[in-house]
């Protein structure tokens, strides 16, 4: 299938957004300002969150919302006066990103991976060629997601992730690919719940999406602690929980029995794996860059949740891969 090839090119995909990076800083003499808001649809809208987080974390002041509320309901958010809009669409062509643009009256960057309507109306833009075949985004999502990182940590003067380290470890995580396919054909869940805390949450979103979207199958993500508040009611024998999470402490570990003792199934993708009955090491990289090494363990899990399932995962049925109205 095109989408396991795209999410084994990951490694490739950093580089490629590191060359774009690099690309962009030749030709512009341009800082990305403290206040920005991101936008996006569907995993570009999931893209714009961790961003946005990224942004505030790193002493700027980001937020994030779907193109469609940007257009049609802004004054319900906190939007304040940003000085630059980021609007994000792999094809760049979907027609709420391109309208978003005029959403609100500052300067537009375009976060893309061609030259597009998206590109062309903006007044900046980072173009990162991971190209896909498939409808769903998988490796291009990661490579955007480290390219603006990299302009973010250029623009607040920080030092920039060394792109070569951080593509050998994503290959170190794809190395994850057969136990993630063992875990999938090994037990036959029938709901999964993704979570996450900080930065983590939005990679939660996005793999509850990855799974409706490759696999046709019910998921949901939480803020991680958040699932003990009447959402766990969900979990039994059925249920995987996905918990993703950088530097598991007690509460993981309480968490983790809590469920087990309801007989759902924890696989823990991180740092050490907090009393799971699976368990994915993530190699130590630390936030905002982490993100990168959650990313292909989730779309191999839908993938292979799919193939398990006799699905096509490169066509998923009622999709299309650019939205136009
Ligand atoms: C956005 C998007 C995709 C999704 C789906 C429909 O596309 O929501 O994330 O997988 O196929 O479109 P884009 O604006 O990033 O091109």
């Amino acid at each position: 299938h095109a989408t396991l090839r795209e999410i084994r090119k990951t490694p490739e995909g950093i580089l490629t957004a590191q060359k774009a990076f690099e690309d962009f800083l030749t030709h512009h003499d341009f800082r990305l300002p403290r206040e920005i808001v991101y936008t996006g649809c569907g995993s570009s809208h999931f893209l714009s969150q961790p961003l946005a987080m990224a942004t505030t974390r790193l002493g700027g002041r980001g937020f994030s919302a779907p193109c469609s509320e940007l257009l049609y309901s802004r004054e319900w958010y906190p939007i304040g006066n940003p000085e630059l809009l980021v609007a994000i669409s792999r094809s760049g062509e979907t027609t709420e990103a391109i309208k978003a643009l005029d959403a609100l009256n500052v300067p537009r960057f375009a976060l893309t991976a061609y030259e597009s309507g998206l590109s062309r109306k903006s007044d900046y833009a980072l173009i990162v060629p991971a190209h896909e075949e498939s409808v769903v985004m998988t490796h291009s999502f990661t490579a955007f997601y480290f390219a603006f990182l990299q302009l973010l940590l250029h623009s607040y003067g920080r030092e920039t992730y060394d792109a070569e380290l951080v593509s050998s470890l994503t290959k170190e995580v794809l190395g994850s690919e057969e136990y993630i396919r063992e875990i999938v054909n090994g037990f036959d869940f029938r709901n999964v719940i993704f979570l996450g805390s900080g930065i983590l949450y939005p990679v939660a979103l996005e793999a509850m999406l990855k799974m409706k979207e490759m696999a046709l199958f019910w998921s949901e993500a939480y803020p991680t602690f958040e699932v003990r508040h009447g959402f766990k009611s969900i979990a039994d024998d059925g249920t995987l929980v996905v918990l993703l999470v950088d530097e598991p402490f007690e509460w993981h570990e309480k968490l983790t029995e809590e469920f087990q003792g309801q007989k759902a199934r924890v696989l823990t993708v991180g740092r050490h794996d907090a009393g799971a009955d699976y368990f994915i090491e993530v190699p130590e990289l630390g936030p905002p860059a982490n993100v990168v090494l959650y990313l292909p363990v989730i779309q191999l899990l839908a993938y292979y949740k799919a193939v398990e399932r006799g699905l096509n995962p490169d066509r998923p049925r009622f999709l299309s891969k650019v939205v136009k109205w």
